[in-house]
């Protein structure tokens, strides 16, 4: 891509809205634009890290479970029958159609889901089965903020499991809880499992997966022995394996303020393995049996012919959180420093001197073998100084930087920078496929 034809409205000065790392610098970085009160437009650049985190989580839920989607509206019928249409209160938006029909934005799947599967599935014979969506949820906080992290309309990865009983039922909350350690990995966060309420959406078992920052929305306590644990490589067929790694890791004191138990913290962690810190929610797990399954009727006949109702649970991440989370965990302060799994970009060429023939043959050569290759990029082309289109390219984070400059050509070389160390290589002008080497390790 041409910056010159990007939409890319980068700003300068911090907007005073934002009060966080995060929110500040999807503003400043073009990415995002707030058009109502937690509600966002998504520009190129942000949509392309938004599509990106999207990608990692469908590769790793594709191995469990099975996409589908289901609509932003749904109707109010299926919400009575859970009782859950009075129960969740303020956060839900609900509205009529023209033919007075009681309709509602949809702040989470369960019941609708649950009706899918009443009306489709009568045998324990198709179990397990789980299901996915990634799909814009609506839930009318009270306090929207922090941009993209406590919005009213989010976009969430939410999957729904279906057992026969509930050994099953627990083996598939492991392998989730497995699939979430590698889908954050991947994203290179540190995701801490932590022991959750479970909410408006019920049940006895949850977790949360928070990352750690200083911004995060709820206090965390934890045992630092927890951050040394390795993902062991387990296959997802093998749930002794599964199921001895989450024993392991909740066996860890680790605590968000609302299950905080200062006591058992003191006795059970040594004082120098205490940390006190904040974390963002970025998943979180629930079983939580039959209770949507019975009032919705979803029965199964069992081995026995006997019908009963189905064993669930549900997994959510906040996809559009993550964008926020992941530039909290990696920027400094010049801007964002995009871990390349998610980055909109993979390398950046910043022609130093647009109207210098040697400058501007080289950057156009480098340019074309990199899309030849397939490789991300983006070629700053602009007639701009020197000073504002490194500063920018610094903002919005692209892992690798090329600075083509008049006086590096005339000495045979030009500079490839990584975003994270600031490490510069000088690379010979005659050697451009050494970039490709590098970049693809
Ligand atoms: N149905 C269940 C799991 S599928 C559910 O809704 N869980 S949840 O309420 O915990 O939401 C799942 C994830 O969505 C959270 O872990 C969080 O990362 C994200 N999320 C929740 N509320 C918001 C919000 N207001 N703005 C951005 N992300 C949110």
């Amino acid at each position: 891509m041409r910056r010159s034809k990007l939409f890319l409205p980068t700003l300068k000065e911090n907007p005073s809205e934002a009060s966080i790392n995060s929110h500040r610098l999807m503003l400043r970085a073009g990415m995002i634009r707030q058009s109502s009160s937690g509600i966002y437009t998504w520009l190129p650049l942000g949509y392309k890290v938004l599509r990106n985190i999207e990608k990692i989580i469908r590769f790793e839920q594709n191995i469990i479970s099975q996409e589908l989607l289901m609509p932003t509206i749904q109707d109010s019928e299926i919400w009575k029958k859970s009782g859950r249409f009075n129960d969740y209160g303020k956060e839900m938006l609900k509205f009529k159609d023209r033919h007075e029909h009681e309709l509602l934005y949809g702040p989470t799947n369960e019941e609708l889901i649950t009706d899918i599967f009443s009306k489709n599935i009568m045998s324990y014979k198709s179990l397990p089965l789980c299901l996915y969506h990634i799909q814009w949820k609506f839930r009318d906080e009270i306090r929207p903020r922090f941009g993209v992290m406590r919005g009213r309309e989010f976009l969430m990865k939410d999957a729904y499991s279906f057992d026969k009983n509930k050994d099953d039922a627990i083996e598939c909350y492991n392998r989730m809880f497995l699939n979430y350690l590698r889908i954050f990995d991947k994203m290179e966060l540190k995701a801490i499992p932590v022991a959750a309420d479970t909410g408006p959406i019920g049940g006895d078992l949850s977790h949360e997966f928070i990352i750690l920052a200083e911004t995060g929305e709820s206090d965390v306590f934890l045992d630092k022995n927890i951050l040394n644990e390795k993902i062991p490589n387990i296959k997802y067929d093998d749930p002794i394996s599964i199921s001895k790694l989450v024993n392991k890791l909740t066996s860890y004191y680790t605590a968000a303020d609302d299950k905080h138990d200062h006591d058992r913290y003191l006795k059970s962690v040594k004082e120098e393995n205490r940390i006190k810190t904040r974390g963002i929610e970025v998943g979180h797990l629930f079983y939580f049996g039959d209770k949507y399954s019975r009032p919705l009727g979803a029965n199964i006949a069992n081995e026995k012919g006997v019908n009963i109702p189905v064993e669930m649970g549900s997994y959510g991440i906040g996809v559009s959180r993550l964008v926020g989370g992941i530039i909290d965990a990696h920027h400094d302060d010049k801007g964002i420093c995009w871990p390349e799994s998610v980055a909109p970009y993979i390398i950046g060429i910043i022609n130093l001197r647009q109207n210098d023939v040697p400058c501007s043959q080289l950057s156009e050569k480098i340019y074309d073998s990199l899309k030849n290759n397939n490789i991300e990029v983006l070629y700053d082309d602009r007639d701009e100084g020197a000073g504002n289109k490194l500063a920018e390219m610094d903002l919005i984070g692209i892992p690798w930087q090329i600075r083509i400059g008049p006086r590096g050509i005339k000495n045979g070389y030009f500079e490839l920078l990584n975003r994270k160390t600031s490490e510069i290589q000088e690379i010979s002008i005659n050697d451009t496929a050494k970039i490709t080497n590098i970049i693809l390790g």
